[in-house]
């Protein structure tokens, strides 16, 4: 399972300048076997302190770590919902990723001017935010055409429906995005049905100065409040010293970053904060040449965290036998842990622990 995360924001809000620094910081925590890198679709290693931990007291030959994949989405301009720019090509990128990253430019720069309008995170913000509303609004009319057309058969649910889609459409246009609208349980599976775009999760990236370092002044206190009053995530950092940091060796990084108050990348907590937006969670693989970290949505039972590994395992499931990562590393060896009775043995109906050491018995 690799979900993906589509960067979103106005031109020269730096979402290729961060894309880039994604995949190079992705790119240094291991080698991963199938780092795609398209042009705009890069495959990201999760960066995870607990699985390199477990990786010293295993000493595997290979330690794959969990990725997600990210997007960088161009083309929003203002007014792209109705045909400006590339009209509504991106759309459909947007309509594929699990959660948005919507990234704000937060920083002055001579090379990309600012409009006369100057720095003002909150109104560009809310220039994307509409786009998608009046996206969303588009989908939601055509829907509720087709639900008139259905109610007029005679069809009983197409008339409920019909209500619904009129009470989304009416949220939309004030501009309240559909993952706040409140619509019960039909409504909600409806939302899910029609894959709006205001219905996923959303991270706030406040691009900042990086002379406003390590928290960006007044602009990105504006966008941070924007991001609280939505309940959505918020991460400030400078994309383009991000990217450079990628360039340097690993001792000059760190030493720049030291400089500039950091206490480690801004991308690597971002990718961090994107799996967690996604709601996963980790368990660990070990093998003697291999150590693992498979992403979970959580509250996965241990039958479907299996399941996840092979079919096999699912099918033939017998038992889990796990341990959290610390326990494992305080142990020294699954060995040595099984010894000291530190290893459970669970059932299928086990929910997985983030950070879980899991072992899966099955027949063949
Ligand atoms: N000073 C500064 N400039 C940046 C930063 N991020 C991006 N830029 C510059 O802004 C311009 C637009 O960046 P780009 O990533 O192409 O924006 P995009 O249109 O959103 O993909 C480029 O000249 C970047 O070098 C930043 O954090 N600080
Ligand atoms: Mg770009």
């Amino acid at each position: 399972m690799s979900l993906a995360l589509g960067l979103v924001g106005l031109p020269n809000a730096g979402k290729s300048t961060l894309f880039n620094a994604l995949t190079r910081a992705g790119a240094a925590v291991a080698s991963y076997p199938f780092t795609t890198i398209e042009p705009n679709l890069g495959q990201v290693a999760v960066p995870d302190p607990r699985l390199h931990a477990v990786a010293g007291v295993i000493h595997p030959a290979r330690t794959l770590p969990a990725t997600v994949r990210f997007i960088d989405i161009a083309g929003l301009v203002a007014g792209a919902s109705r045909g400006e720019g590339l009209g509504n090509r991106f759309l459909a990128h947007i309509r594929e990723v699990d959660a948005i990253v919507h990234v704000v430019r937060c920083f002055s720069d001579a090379a990309a001017p600012l409009d006369e309008a100057g720095m003002v995170p909150v109104r560009d913000a809310e220039i994307v935010e509409v786009e998608l509303a009046l996206a969303d609004l588009e989908t939601v009319e055509r829907a509720r055409e087709r639900a008139a057309t259905r109610a007029k058969a005679g069809e009983a649910s197409a008339r409920e429906q019909g209500a619904l889609l009129q009470r989304m459409a009416a949220a939309l246009a004030e501009g309240v995005p559909a993952r706040r609208h409140s619509l019960g349980a039909s409504g909600c599976a409806l939302v899910r049905e029609l894959r709006l775009l205001t219905a996923k999760p959303v991270i706030y990236v406040a691009n900042l100065d990086e002379r406003l370092l390590p928290d960006g002044g007044p602009p990105a206190a504006a966008l941070r409040a924007l991001a609280d009053r939505q309940g959505a995530a918020f991460i400030g950092l400078a994309a383009r010293l991000e990217a450079e940091l990628g360039d340097l060796p690993p001792d000059e990084a760190q030493a720049y970053m030291a400089a500039t108050g950091l206490e480690e990348p801004g991308a690597n907590r971002l990718i961090r904060l994107g799996f967690a937006t996604l709601g996963l969670v980790s368990f660990f693989t070990v093998l003697s040449n291999e150590v693992r970290a498979w992403p979970v949505p959580r509250g996965t039972t241990a039958l479907w965290a299996a399941g996840e590994i092979h079919t096999d395992m699912a099918r033939g499931f017998i038992r889990a036998e796990v341990i959290a990562w610390d326990a494992l590393v305080a142990a020294g060896s699954l060995h040595a842990a099984r010894d000291h009775g530190a290893v459970r043995t669970e059932g299928r109906d086990y929910q997985v622990a983030d950070g879980d050491v899991i072992t899966f018995r099955f027949a063949v």
